[in-house]
């Protein structure tokens, strides 16, 4: 390879995938100005949603940041380790997104507990197939995936499901959309991780999809990130009318 197709693999920016990342960290950073811009218009019970909803995209505008560069230079492993650390500081905010939205029903402490320690369980042993032990992706995947359906299975059948129930209202109403994101949305994520470690793995079949690893995280996280801040936004607007 010369160095200069070298150069338009690594710098470029018309490239599809490294055209995700800018687009990416302009609509984080842009929703994260508008959830901060919008705080005072709040009652104070309220606010700290909409703030939280402007950290995870702020988070995330930071990570985005350092991944395009990444993506830029072709560092393939650090774009891993921003997207990992990214995720496990945004989606523990995502599980405080759900008992702030449940405390109106009396949502208590070990709620949000289980569903951190959930959703650490599902991001780390991610990372574990994704980096140290590839070659056993399948197994961390499949670790990841049970602890992702008992999130699932906590917002829709468990405990959080129940407290929505007997909030009702608008709470009710904008409980149900997040857990469709989580089961629509997040879904985005296990498929991303397939086509990423596909490679030796007995669904190598997933790498011939054409897809790309960090494009789908990429459009799961603009999806999850602002939309679920926008579900919490409404929600918010509803109750200080
Ligand atoms: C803002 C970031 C979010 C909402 C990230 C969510 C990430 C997941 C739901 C990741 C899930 C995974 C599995 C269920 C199995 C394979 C490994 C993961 C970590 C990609």
């Amino acid at each position: 390879m010369t160095n200069s197709t070298l150069l338009i693999l690594l710098g470029d920016v018309n490239d599809p995938v490294n055209f995700t990342f800018f687009i990416g960290c302009m609509a984080m950073m842009a929703a994260s100005a508008f959830f901060f811009l919008s705080l005072n218009q709040f009652d104070k019970k309220w606010r700290t949603s909409v703030l939280v909803s402007g950290l995870i995209t702020f988070i995330a505008a930071v990570h985005y940041w350092y991944m395009k560069e990444a993506a830029m230079d072709g560092a393939v492993e650090n774009i891993t380790a921003f997207r990992y650390v990214d995720w496990i500081l945004t989606v523990p905010l995502m599980c405080v997104e759900f008992y702030l939205i449940l405390k109106v029903a009396g949502a208590k402490k070990s709620l949000l507990t289980k569903m951190i320690v959930l959703s650490l369980i599902m991001l780390v042993t991610g990372y574990m197939g994704e980096t140290v032990f590839r070659d056993q992706a399948a197994m961390w995947g499949f670790f990841s995936a049970v602890a992702y359906f008992a999130i699932v299975y906590e917002i829709w059948l468990g405990g959080a499901a129940k407290l929505a129930k007997e909030a009702g209202g608008d709470v009710l109403a904008a409980h149900k959309i997040l857990c469709w994101f989580v089961l629509v949305g997040w879904i985005i994520y296990p498929l991303g991780y397939l086509v990423g470690t596909a490679d030796g793995q007995w669904y190598s079949s997933f790498a011939e999809l054409g897809l790309d690893m960090n494009v789908l995280y990429n459009i799961a996280d603009a999806i999850n990130k602002i939309g679920f801040g926008l579900v919490v936004y409404s929600l918010a607007v509803k109750k200080t009318a």
